[in-house]
């Protein structure tokens, strides 16, 4: 029996390593990534309803920005400040960002993109952020 105990934990702690690396079994299902998709940036929409980074690095005109959610909440990328119900401005399209999923956006023009989770929405959240881009 101990030995069994012990067998276990190692077995949990093999497991544990071998998820950390990126390479995955052929039952399981790796994680969302922005990996390969061309992004100059990637925002993680959390799983305590926040993007992080909120407000990251410029970008040029013509290069793409990534959203991932591996929070287990569903998230959007929606367009434009949040409002108390859900909205989009249409200055970008984004989209619905459930668990295990990504977005992708190329951002063409220059400005000042902020946007918004429609499902973490204020006051009882701060789920926002905003993209620059510079010409
Ligand atoms: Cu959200």
């Amino acid at each position: 029996m101990r030995m069994l105990v012990g067998f276990l934990v190692s077995a949990f702690i093999f497991t544990a390593i071998a998820c950390g690396s990126s390479s995955y079994g052929p039952s399981s299902n790796p994680p969302a990534s922005c990996t390969g998709s061309g992004a100059s940036v990637t925002i993680d929409a959390t799983g305590s309803f926040t993007f992080s980074p909120a407000s990251p690095p410029a970008i040029v005109a013509g290069q793409k920005v990534c959203w991932v959610n591996n929070s287990g909440f569903a998230h959007t990328v929606s367009s434009g400040t949040a409002q108390t119900m859900p909205s989009d401005d249409g200055m970008f399209i984004g989209g619905a960002l459930p668990n295990g999923s990504t977005v992708v956006v190329t951002f063409s023009t220059a400005g000042s993109y902020p946007f918004h989770c429609n499902v973490h929405l204020p006051p009882t959240y701060n789920m926002t952020g905003t993209i620059t881009v510079n010409p």
